[in-house]
């Protein structure tokens, strides 16, 4: 089956004469297909059967040892132009880039089946999504596409409807770090990716589409392509409000897209929604608000941490039909990865378990399955229209200054507030002070186009008529002086998104500080938890002169974009530095007095 779509066909016919496959084969996306796949997969070794008793129809797959993870020094973003890629990506000029890449690709299907996947991502019939085809020699890829995305005939006939796709080369290649690359040409929306298998370098729908190339359209046609995931939080009368969160990763962002609710909320009929755990496309509506959907159709999460304490939703959702990638084996087959019960007796690499080699589970282990398996998937991950946003949602790791939630005051301080999001890192060795990465939106590995370009683009949806979200700052991960967590997060984090959409629907309160809105202790359900005052004093503590100090650095952050960075946004971080500047003269003026 070749397809009706000429420029498709042709695009087909010049990769087979670069790449020289022995066959070619088009993806329907069937069930005959995948099995099949599955089955040769196993036959050849590329995966291994689990316990079918325990987990039926899960496969592990042990990836090349030096192919575990993306790469962002070898991830390139080729515009004409480098000023368009920004000083947020690495950049080559695309002729260049092209010629590398392409003489990399020459031959290396040799041997090799050449697989055409067509996919959509978003719902098959919504507005907001968007099509490309993935050219693969790796089934591994295919099968795993058929999971994460809406893969096969039905987004190819939306493909021939449309005449557009975004066009992904893909290829294993030798799988040498020092033959990898993945690049982007997002003026041609296209993508070449040789010498990498694993997920976010290779399943090529998910990072290098939904976000790269994605940020990238959207910034063009007027929406918003983002590293976040969509909850809905449904209220006791019955009530859905959608949260939109960004964090960078290994923040939770799986976990708290499949929250459980602490017993209280839970006996008074609190309900939590899963729409998706890692992307977000948003656009405006007819009605001024932004509505969302989840471009992906599963989760790739991480295995490490995942445990029936800390994320049951998960543990049920991959108890079948799942493709888990360089976890550890017990003695009877089942996958295990550091945080669960029972011990393991191969390593990840398929080695007799020996804790001198390190953790059992290659600690960016994945899953890979369907949304629809989540207890808590909800129906309207398939809305066309997608759901409506009532907050977007920041947070980032940090163990001081900043407190367990803040608002922003309106639309340009929550971009302010996005833009100077990040992680604090502690430096083990030393225990000296965190060192703090920026990561604006959680897109610095993923935003395909110069970030002072999209600090201005977010600003542009503020506009007469819009009803944008409320934005909101969250830190999970306060410490207190003993070093220690001050809040319990999970399930508990919900007492702090009822407060949030509380604030969207006005029944919430909240004290104005230089920094925004803060919930009053009386404003957050804290029904049932044990915080002494002091946790609490801590959790909402405003130090205006460090947050003073800290505003300064975002100002040399912003400073680095040069002349791309909105003017709006410095006169943004101008005003809350003259707010905090004002906080902080009485308390000057005491001590020098
Ligand atoms: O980049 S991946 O999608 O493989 C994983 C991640 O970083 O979220
Ligand atoms: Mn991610």
């Amino acid at each position: 089956m070749a397809s009706q779509l000429e420029s498709l066909n042709r695009w087909v016919d010049e990769v087979a004469r670069l790449t020289e496959p022995d066959a070619i084969h088009w993806c329907d996306g069937s069930d005959e297909e995948y099995r099949a796949l599955i089955e040769q997969m196993q036959r050849d070794g590329t995966l291994i059967p689990l316990n079918p008793k325990t987990h039926p129809n899960c496969w592990l797959h042990r990836s090349h040892p030096s192919d575990v993870a993306r790469v962002e020094h070898l991830t390139l973003v080729c515009t004409s132009d480098p000023a368009d890629a920004g000083p947020n990506n690495h950049w080559m000029a695309p002729a260049d880039a092209h010629a590398k890449i392409d003489a990399l690709f020459a031959g290396c299907m040799k041997g090799r089946t050449l697989y055409v996947v067509p996919y959509c991502m978003g719902p098959i019939d919504s507005p907001i999504s968007r099509c490309g085809v993935e050219i693969t020699d790796s089934p591994y890829v295919v099968a795993n596409m058929r999971i994460m995305t809406r893969m096969g005939a039905p987004a190819l006939a939306r493909i021939e409807r449309e005449g557009t796709f975004v066009k992904g080369l893909h290829s294993i290649g030798e799988l040498d770090p020092d033959k990898r690359f993945i690049m982007h040409f997002p003026e041609e929306l296209s993508i070449k990716s040789i010498g990498s298998g694993y997920g976010g370098n290779a399943l090529l729908g998910k990072k290098c589409h939904a976000l790269r190339i994605g940020s990238y359209q959207a910034r063009s046609e007027g929406w918003l392509a983002e590293h976040m995931l969509i909850v809905g939080i449904q209220n006791p009368q019955g009530e859905t409000h959608y949260v939109a969160a960004a964090f960078p990763s290994a923040c939770g962002k799986t976990n708290l897209a499949m929250l459980i609710p602490p017993e209280g909320y839970r006996e008074a009929g609190w309900k939590v929604w899963t729409i998706g755990d890692d992307i977000c496309w948003m656009t405006p509506g007819e009605d001024g608000r932004l509505w969302a959907i989840n471009p992906e159709a599963g989760f790739f999460g991480v295995a490490p941490g995942t445990s029936a304490s800390t994320n049951p939703n998960a543990m049920a959702t991959i108890a079948r039909d799942t493709i888990f990638t360089n976890v550890a084996l017990t003695a009877d087959d089942q996958p295990w990865w550091e945080g669960l019960p029972g011990t393991p007796v191969t390593d990840w690499q398929g080695r007799p378990y020996d804790p001198a080699n390190g953790p059992a589970a290659h600690p960016n282990a994945r899953f890979t399955v369907s949304a629809r398996q989540c207890p808590t998937w909800s129906e309207q991950a398939e809305a066309a229209q997608g759901v409506p946003i009532s907050a977007i949602v920041f947070g980032g790791r940090r163990p001081s200054l900043v407190p367990l939630v803040f608002e922003a005051r309106d639309w340009a301080h929550g971009v302010l507030v996005g833009a100077a999001m990040g992680s604090e890192t502690t430096a083990a060795a030393t225990g000296a002070v965190g060192v703090l990465r920026r990561d604006s939106m959680a897109m610095k590995p993923f935003c395909g186009y110069n970030y002072g370009d999209y600090f201005a683009h977010w600003l542009s949806f503020d506009q007469p008529g819009a009803r944008l979200p409320k934005i909101f700052h969250v830190n999970w991960f306060r410490k207190g002086e003993d070093g220690k967590f001050v809040w319990p997060g999970f399930g508990d984090n919900l007492r702090v998104l009822e407060w949030i959409i509380g604030r969207c629907s006005g029944a919430a309160g909240a004290t104005e500080t230089p920094i925004g809105f803060l919930p009053g202790t009386d404003d957050l359900n804290l029904a049932g938890l044990e915080l002494d005052a002091r946790a609490l004093a801590t959790l909402f503590e405003v130090d205006a002169a460090a947050w003073a100090a800290e505003v300064a650095d975002i100002g040399r952050y912003l400073d680095s974009f040069g002349d791309r960075l909105p003017e709006r946004l410095r006169d943004e971080q101008q005003r809350v530095a003259a707010a905090l500047a004002q906080a902080d003269a009485p308390a000057r003026e005491a001590a020098a007095g």
